[in-house]
């Protein structure tokens, strides 16, 4: 049995190796096992327990895409839209003409989807209407959607086949064959063991980047954030060290949300039809409304950018009119009187208890801290509205942003340009990614990325047959994996005697203090709250310096106990993710995203000179990074 700093090693070898355990990677589970032929080897490794793990860990009130009657070209309209028009066409739409189907298999599985009245006995498949909040997403019952949903993966890899607790710290290159996975390094984060995987095919699918920057919250709220603080950017930083090409690092996602408890609004805005206002109580969409005539579409969208829609919000909160209120009392009221006149007071006094009842639920099932904020503020949503704020940035790819790496596209879709052979794989042969992890193609949500972990594991599943005979072959010995991954260990091991104060000691910095220097830098340089998401070219070259310094002190991480190896390793990740995001953030000359972040050295779109995507790549024999542009082609026109 190994001791902490003496683990055991494990080296195991698979046919397809899963990393991450969320939507994405349940998705690949269950396609995976439809196809797979006799005797395929396969394992899932998760950081955490997949019954709770990712994104979707607290559960979900509303399943963000489902088309229904809708076209995927019409669901490619929508996210070009809001993403300011650049985005890969091809993916997108591959996503939309896959997405119900995995929809309507949540619902098999046990996921209760609303439904209009009349139809409450039929499922999405025998033609039920579902209850829509906005015209992409439905409402469910879902605090336990990804219960449901792992439950289904599990049952289709068996869990002899599923290691959970394990965090992934790096990729493997093949030394024999040039800019080919080979397989994978990990430690389990509750026993003293290393895990060393050979794989021939591997879907990295560890979810987006939170924590990079320093977050609104404080003390011992900093556990609290919009998107989940495990997600730790391991998907980007992982691929970008294999020298996969990422792609549009430069956006980000910062959401309106509720202040404080981070409270989603989607189902406030389109369920409940509330309007935010600034302090005087006007509509800052209608008063504002000119400035959307200075971006593209400039002014002619029916539903702007969710970037758009935070750029007119912030000029209320820059020029004194904030607070920002969520109007809940209003819409509630709205709805109560309409059910008065439609109803009779009776049944409305029913129904009025139903919509309160709804309004909690919203939080419960999806963001339990925000329902916690409402009631310790001694919040009734019904009389009082609600602060709105926008959060720290997140670095994802599945949700409102697209942020990723650069894959393949669909051999019927994609140009030539756009597709090398095997969909949703990377630039590195053998390496595949889904959801938060696929760039360029955001608003899949939990449904898409479902879908796509199903496209993906088709496409490996192909890439393994193609390349049965394919052995593959690891650089170092396993000693010096284990050795490199344990290094946080021997750093403390080494220096812990020479303070009484266990975190401040002059030959090392534990992880929280470093995660920290890392959001300060973030923070202050590269836009995000504290300069109201404002930067220009001589503040990031500043950060470029620090987080330059801060990479080489990172090397004096130390780790007192297994959870804090996995905090140093995350901490590794995130500096890469951060460090992706500011050099072509750097090398976008416009403000694509306004409401997002702002360069003030260039405070507007170039349609001509930068409408097209921003691609890095790190080489991985020198680690040096180039940043570069790849053409932009619409496939769907307006
Ligand atoms: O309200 C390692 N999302 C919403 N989607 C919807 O469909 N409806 C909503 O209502 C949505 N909203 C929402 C959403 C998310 C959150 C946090 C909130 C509200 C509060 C978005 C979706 O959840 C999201 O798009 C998908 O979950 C993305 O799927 P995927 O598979 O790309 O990521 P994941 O599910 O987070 O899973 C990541 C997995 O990786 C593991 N992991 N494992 C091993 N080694 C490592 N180094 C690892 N690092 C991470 C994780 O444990 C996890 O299993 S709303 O705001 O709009
Ligand atoms: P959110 O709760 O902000 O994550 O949003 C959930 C869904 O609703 C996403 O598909 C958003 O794009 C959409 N959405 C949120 N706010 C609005 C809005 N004001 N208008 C239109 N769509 C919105």
């Amino acid at each position: 049995m190994g001791s902490f700093g003496n683990p055991d090693i494990v080296e195991t070898d698979v046919d397809i190796l899963i990393i991450g355990g969320g939507m994405a990677a349940c998705g690949c589970a269950y396609e995976l096992m439809r196809w797979a032929p006799p005797g395929l080897r396969v394992r899932l490794v998760d950081k955490a327990a997949m019954e709770r793990s990712g994104a979707v860990a607290m559960g979900l009130s509303a399943i963000n895409t489902y088309l229904g009657e809708q076209k995927p070209e019409d669901y490619v309209r929508m996210v070009s839209n809001d993403l300011m028009g650049i985005v890969r066409d091809d993916l997108i739409f591959d996503v939309g003409r896959h997405v119900d189907n995995s929809v309507q298999l949540f619902e098999e599985w046990g996921l209760p989807i609303w439904k209009q009245p009349g139809d409450e006995e039929k499922t999405l498949k025998q033609g039920g209407q579902p209850v829509r909040s906005g015209k992409w997403q439905i409402m469910i019952n879902g605090e336990s959607y990804k219960c449901i949903v792992a439950e289904a993966a599990k049952k289709a890899l068996g869990m002899e086949n599923i290691q959970e607790r394990v965090f992934i710290v790096k990729l493997l290159l093949d030394t024999q064959v040039e800019n080919r996975v080979a397989g994978a390094v990990g430690f389990s984060n509750r026993e003293d063991k290393i895990y060393i995987y050979k794989a021939n095919a591997i879907l990295l699918v560890a979810g987006g980047a939170v924590n990079v920057f320093r977050p609104r919250s404080v003390a011992e709220g900093m556990g609290r954030t919009w998107y989940p603080v495990w997600n730790a950017g391991s998907t980007y930083a992982m691929a970008a060290q294999v020298g996969a090409e990422l792609t549009m690092m430069e956006n980000r996602f910062v959401p309106a949300r509720f202040k404080d408890g981070y409270g989603p609004v989607g189902a406030w805005f389109l369920l409940f039809k509330a309007k935010a206002t600034n302090c005087r109580g006007e509509d800052y969409m209608q008063v504002n409304k000119e400035m959307l005539k200075d971006y593209p579409p400039y002014g002619l969208a029916k539903v702007p950018a969710s970037c758009l829609r935070n750029h007119l919000m912030m000029k209320e909160q820059r020029e004194g009119r904030g607070p920002i209120f969520m109007r809940t009392d209003v819409a509630l009221q709205a709805l109560a009187a309409s059910y008065e006149e439609e109803f009779g007071e009776k049944e409305a006094k029913k129904k009025i208890k139903h919509l309160e009842a709804e309004a909690w639920e919203d939080f419960l099932d999806m963001c339990i801290g925000q329902a916690g904020v409402w009631a310790g503020e001694n919040i009734e949503p019904e009389k009082v509205p609600s602060e709105l704020m926008p959060t720290e940035p997140y670095f994802l790819g599945s949700h409102s942003g697209c942020c990723g790496i650069w894959v393949s596209g669909p051999a019927d879709i994609a140009p030539a340009e756009w597709n090398w052979g095997y969909n949703r794989m990377t630039t590195v042969q053998g390496l595949f990614t889904a959801g938060d992890g696929v760039g360029a193609s955001g608003h899949k949500f939990s449904s898409g990325s479902h879908a796509e972990g199903r496209i993906a594991a088709k496409a490996m599943l192909k890439f393994y047959m193609d390349n049965k005979g394919y052995t593959p072959s690891l650089p170092g010995s396993a000693s010096e994996l284990a050795e490199e991954i344990y290094a946080p260990v021997r750093m403390y091991m080494e220096h812990k005697d020479y303070t009484t104060a266990i975190d401040v000691n002059p030959h090392y910095i534990t992880p929280k203090l470093l995660q920290a220097r890392l959001q300060k830098i973030m923070d202050e340089y590269v836009a995000g709250v504290s300069t109201q998401y404002v930067t220009n070219t001589a503040m990031m070259e500043i950060a470029v310096k620090k987080l330059h310094e801060l990479k080489i002190d990172s090397k004096k991480m130390v780790a007192r106990d297994l959870h804090e190896l996995m905090r140093a390793w995350e901490n590794y990740h995130r500096i890469y993710a951060g460090e992706a995001h500011l050099r072509h953030m750097l090398f976008r000359q416009e403000t694509r995203y306004p409401g997002f972040y702002y360069n003030m050295d260039y405070n507007f779109v170039d349609e001509e000179n930068w409408k097209c995507f921003v691609n890095s790549r790190i080489d991985p024999k020198t680690g040096e990074w180039s940043v570069f542009k790849r053409e932009h082609k619409d496939l769907v026109t307006k």
